[in-house]
């Protein structure tokens, strides 16, 4: 007689594009809206890859910036458009000629499911680079652990040195959808010991999700 041991199968972790804007504190002008930090503009590659570079020191309209407002509060919140396990941030931040202090330097993470309400703190006191106007820099990564998140909001702390004013260029996060982890079956052989399968549905998931 055969024994059914269960395990967790789960997809690769994949770079989530928002699929929108859920809220913005503020916007300097439409051109520099906060759609710019996910609609691709200034990346080197249609598809936005952990590798792809973005472009500084163009035109304005390659990143969000924010109003001429004190900067601490200032946030935007993005949505994933369905609950993911998100593991982790890429933000490349905001670099313009001669005003790369515009760019974040401290922020907190929050999270929402379905039901919107920010009651997760994902992060907190993360810190990024300033980059320069003239590279085309790669994404900073910041790990994080979240469940079943749909809506998740950068909350800014500070800028590296700008006057009321602050901005990222492009985001994306890496993440699993929280719905699609099917339990896969597997037969052993009844001659075999039951504890070379006491492995927790945990540490099987943990093995397998992580690339
Ligand atoms: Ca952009």
């Amino acid at each position: 007689m055969g024994l059914v041991v269960s395990f967790a199968v789960c997809s690769t972790a994949e770079v989530l594009q928002p699929v929108g804007i859920k809220e913005v504190s503020s916007e300097y002008n439409s051109s520099q809206s906060a759609t710019r930090a996910i609609d691709g503009s200034g990346c080197s590659d249609d598809e936005v890859t952990i590798t792809t570079t973005v472009r500084n020191g163009g035109p304005d309209d390659l990143h969000w910036l924010s109003a001429r407002k004190p900067v601490a509060g200032q946030y935007i919140t993005y949505d994933l458009g369905m609950l993911y396990d998100v593991s982790a941030i890429y933000i490349w931040n905001y670099a313009f000629h001669g005003k790369n202090d515009r760019g974040i330097k401290q922020f907190d993470v929050m999270g929402a499911g379905s039901d919107g309400l920010f009651d997760t703190s994902v992060a907190q006191n993360l810190i990024l680079d300033m980059v320069h106007g003239y590279d085309a820099g790669v994404a900073q990564m910041k790990p994080v652990n979240a469940e079943r998140i749909r809506y998740i909001r950068i909350k800014i702390d500070s800028n590296h040195g700008a006057d009321k004013l602050v901005g990222l260029s492009e985001i994306r996060f890496e993440g699993t959808p929280s719905e699609q982890k099917p339990l896969g079956l597997i037969m052993a052989s009844a001659d075999m010991r039951l504890n070379e399968f006491i492995i927790s549905r945990a540490d099987v998931s943990a093995m397998v999700c992580r690339r």
